[in-house]
């Protein structure tokens, strides 16, 4: 049993180390969902994709705007109410994300609604898992999910010796810790 728990603890560290292009998807039911751990020190972007909706298929929302009164995309809506950022959007690590926007698909900016529903922000590794989630006040009138993409940020290099000493000073500290285990 143990010895089965550390062989999953050891794969999961060597595939964490792994990381070129994870795909996710986020429901709009408000469950958490976690990446694998990124490589600490890698520059990672994070692009979302596809909208939801809230109301019984009424409005529709994306990672960062959403419909407003008039029900459709022409009076997309950023920030409602000001003082709440996190109403009706995509959750990076429980927090609101100034997710960039794009009109032509390759300029990403703050403040821009994409109407291709495409957002993207950057993070750096830290080891472990982020962890994403559509904030919602009311999660009961909502379909559909968001798509979540986690790639390494291309021409970012990658410090292969770091990781790689990482990985061994996790298994160096589980053997250690099993071998206590084992004396008591
Ligand atoms: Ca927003
Ligand atoms: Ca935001
Ligand atoms: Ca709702």
């Amino acid at each position: 049993m143990r010895k089965s728990l550390l062989t999953g603890l050891v794969l999961s560290l060597l595939m964490g180390a792994n990381v070129n292009a994870l795909t996710y998807f986020v429901s709009s039911n408000g469950a958490t969902v976690n990446s694998a751990a990124l490589d600490v020190g890698v520059n990672y972007t994070i692009e979302v994709s596809g909208q939801w909706s809230f109301h019984y298929n009424k409005w529709f929302a994306d990672a960062e705007y959403f419909q407003n009164v008039t029900m459709d995309w022409n009076n997309a809506t950023e920030d409602y109410p000001s003082d709440v950022p996190q109403n009706l959007e995509l959750l990076v690590d429980g927090q609101d994300v100034d997710w960039l926007g794009t009109t032509d698909g390759v300029n990403f900016a703050d403040d821009i609604f994409s109407p291709t529903h495409v957002y993207r922000t950057y993070v750096t590794g830290t080891g472990s898992a982020v962890q994403f989630q559509i904030h919602d006040t009311f999660y009961g009138d909502n379909s559909g999910s968001l798509q979540v993409d986690v790639t390494k940020t291309p021409g970012d290099a990658v410090p292969e010796p770091a990781t790689i000493f990482l990985v061994f000073a996790g298994l160096a500290g589980m053997a250690g810790f099993s071998r206590n285990k084992i004396k008591k």
